[in-house]
């Protein structure tokens, strides 16, 4: 264990609440405890007390301490719960700090726990992923990632690199001696075999990445189809211009919504028609760009449309893999004919005008972004770990690139060691120091 100083935060939100959580860690913990509430604290009973401070009660509530290497920290651990005022809260973190305690940094608390190998760096970001979580998928990749799935997915692969590199070294050392065709062979298959792991994974840490922001729905249709109706609607607010004119929206229109704790981004866009102005013409390109990168394309269609057919859709949003799409029959207020859907896509029902189908179409949309798009990812993913599975990609298919023979094998072991690298980062098993600062900074204070 590292030994430090004793650090303390509050470890809940600021502002008024119920209980106020103040957090302790650090060999000075227990006494600072002892000082302020006179009690002797035994490990993992809940002691009622108050804070006195000469001679005044500043707080009472409930003391717990988490004596090292049994907390979260690995450190002696001790927590309050007093009331949650910010002036109570404040003084309390003053008369702690006052007896020697020093106010932590944000995450520094979890950074204890990392050091202190109670949690490997991916379980670390995974505390402040679920915290930070923007919907239910994502607090349950967070929690996967929590229990360390994907950091045994990572150390499973680094323990066969460990044993292929240890087997393939012990030829560097004897240049002069043939490598056996068995061996040869065995090498080359096990590169493989860990090139197929590595590629899986970067699949499934791009689903996982996906659910580290808000959802992306993008609207698409016609000039005039109602999509910045659509988006006033959803978002209770004009914020998009509504006319009768096709070619009104120009620009991409963003707005960040909420429904049901699942943070959506919705962005309107230029009605796709052919076109000669200039800015509308860009504002197409615009549309057609914002497609890529969404989680789900709502095509809007209203009256104009008897039936809807693969080729409409096609038309409208081009061809673009793995991104779900569903279709909507707008401004039903006034057409009441239903359309006719010779697609794979579902298709729903809404008028923007009178809210008719609304509160269906929010119920699909949470159904469709929070269970269907990402029901496998089996982690949540952050930029950090794409780039190290690049990296990792990157080597092993070097690696895998040279033929095996005693000339390539210090290449090959090369090529191997720095895919292990790569892989470590991820876990942290291999971090800089700098790194480590960067990534802890960003949770919040108390965690
Ligand atoms: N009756 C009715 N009219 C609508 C509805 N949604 C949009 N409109 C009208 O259709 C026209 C085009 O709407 P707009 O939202 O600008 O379409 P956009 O070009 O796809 O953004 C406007 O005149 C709107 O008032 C609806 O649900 N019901
Ligand atoms: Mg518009």
């Amino acid at each position: 264990m590292i030994r430090s100083d004793t650090i303390v935060a509050s470890a809940t939100a600021p502002g008024r609440g119920a209980i106020s959580i103040i957090r302790l860690s650090g060999p000075q913990c227990v006494q600072i405890a002892q000082t302020l509430s006179g009690k002797l604290l035994k490990p993992r009973i809940a002691t009622f007390g108050s804070i006195i401070s000469q001679s005044e009660v500043i707080d009472t509530g409930i003391w717990i301490y988490f004596a090292g290497p049994h907390s979260f920290t690995g450190e002696d651990t001790v927590e309050f719960q007093g009331h949650g005022g910010p002036v109570v809260t404040q003084t309390i973190l003053h008369l702690m700090t006052h007896l020697g305690a020093r106010l932590a940094e944000p995450g520094e608390f979890s950074q204890r726990a990392f050091l202190n190998g109670k949690i490997d760096l991916t379980q670390a970001e995974a505390i402040s992923d679920l915290i930070n979580a923007s919907s239910v998928s994502a607090v349950k990749a967070a929690n996967n990632s929590l229990q360390g799935n994907f950091a045994d997915q990572v150390n499973s692969i680094i323990s066969h690199l460990i044993t292929l590199r240890t087997q393939i070294e012990a030829h560097i050392d004897f240049p002069d001696e043939d490598i056996e065709p068995q061996s040869i062979n065995a090498f080359s298959l096990a590169i493989t075999d860990i090139k197929t792991d590595i590629d899986k994974l970067v699949q499934s840490a791009h689903e996982g990445a996906k659910l580290n922001r808000s959802a992306e729905i993008v609207l698409i249709g016609e000039p005039n189809a109602g999509k910045s109706s659509l988006l006033n609607a959803l978002a209770r607010a004009p914020l998009a211009i509504v006319t009768d004119i096709p070619g009104t929206t120009r620009d991409l229109i963003r707005h960040e919504l909420l429904i049901d704790g699942l943070e959506i981004r919705i962005t309107d866009t230029a009605g796709i028609r052919s076109t000669t102005d200039i800015i509308e013409t860009e504002g197409i390109n615009r549309a057609i760009k914002a497609l890529q990168a969404a989680d789900l394309v709502l095509c809007l269609f209203d009256e104009r449309h008897q039936q809807i057919s693969e080729d409409t859709v096609q038309n409208l949003i081009g061809i673009l893999p793995n991104i779900p799409v569903g279709l909507l029959n707008t401004k039903i207020d006034i057409h009441r004919k239903p359309i006719n859907n010779q697609t794979r896509y579902p298709l729903l029902e809404v008028s923007s005008k009178t809210g008719e189908g609304l509160p269906e179409f929010r119920n699909w949309l949470l159904e469709k972004l929070n269970l269907t798009t990402h029901a496998e990812t089996p982690f949540l993913a952050r930029q950090r770990h794409l780039e190290h599975l690049k990296h990792a990609n990157l080597h092993i298919k070097a690696a895998d690139h040279h033929h095996v023979a005693v000339e390539t094998i210090d290449l090959i072991a090369e090529d191997l060691r720095l895919t292990q690298n790569a892989l470590s980062e991820i876990t942290g098993r291999f971090t800089s120091d700098d790194l480590l600062t960067s990534i802890f900074s960003t949770f919040c204070i108390g965690k």
